[in-house]
């Protein structure tokens, strides 16, 4: 059976290679819902109403675990599809506010993601349900998904774009920083030259993965290893950009199926 991803894009990858990296055995089913991301600036019922689609779509392949592998629908639609599926549902909130939690020295955390998880306030929350004194610098960078999508990751203009978003942060004391947003790991780099040495820079994919594990260790669900794992991958639209960015960032080849369906 296998662990079912989901995302707006190619954000959820991110996820996916490090669920590749610490559980080598498990079949994977994703899917980048890439003709409508960026989920970000849409009302927050349409994300729930996508994510709630891409859910029923990745049903069908009868996975023992759904892994919203999107802050933005983590933020929106996390609840409401636990209470609507049998099977356990990861979000990436919770995690990468564990590991942020863990890494800072004097509790001062940033956290950058779309408009819609930083307007849900669920970082926040996170964060101080775990440790109330907690301070939370959070800011929305909502150039930074399209420059993903794109596959600009590595040109001049991201790098301009990452500093001129990042800049509201840069007077604070933060010494770790959540890239709240799957997309962001694509630009770790930038972000540490923007943010410098002394601040950590937490991606949620590494917590998120050891709590897949975790999970399916304890319902008695993990492959056995020696176990080869198929990999399957989906987006809404065209696949050609969604393959050429999960090859570059997965390295190994991988067949996409476009999924078309009526776009609302
Ligand atoms: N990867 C999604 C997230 O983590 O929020 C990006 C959302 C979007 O499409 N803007």
């Amino acid at each position: 059976q296998a662990i079912a991803i989901l995302d707006s894009g190619v954000g959820g990858l991110t996820v996916a290679k490090e669920v590749m990296r610490q559980l080598p055995q498990e079949e994977i089913v994703y899917f980048g819902d890439t003709e409508r991301a960026p989920y970000g600036p849409r009302a927050a019922e349409e994300v729930l109403k996508f994510t709630r689609q891409i859910v029923e779509y990745l049903l069908q392949f009868r996975p023992k675990m759904i892994v919203i592998a999107c802050n933005t629908a983590t933020a929106i639609a996390l609840q409401h599809i636990r209470a609507q599926v049998k099977i356990p549902v990861v979000g990436v909130i919770q995690p990468g506010s564990r590991a942020a939690i863990k890494s800072t020295k004097n509790g001062s955390i940033g956290v950058i993601g779309t408009e819609n998880t930083i307007r849900s306030g669920a970082y926040h929350q996170a964060l101080q349900a775990i440790n109330p004194h907690t301070e939370v610098f959070s800011l929305a960078c909502p150039r930074l998904v399209p420059i993903v999508e794109r596959r600009m990751y590595r040109s001049p203009e991201a790098k301009q774009t990452v500093e001129q978003s990042l800049r509201p942060l840069l007077g604070s004391p933060i010494d770790c920083l959540i890239l709240g947003c799957t997309h962001y790991p694509f630009l770790t780099q930038a972000i540490a030259d923007v943010v410098g040495p002394k601040v950590a820079i937490i991606s949620s994919a590494d917590e998120t993965a050891r709590e897949i594990s975790t999970i399916l260790h304890h319902r008695g669900q993990l492959e056995q290893s020696g176990h080869v794992p198929v990999h399957r991958f989906f987006c809404s639209g065209t696949p050609e950009t969604f393959q050429a960015i999960a090859q570059e960032w997965l390295g190994e080849q991988i067949r996409v199926s476009p999924v078309f369906w009526q776009m609302t």
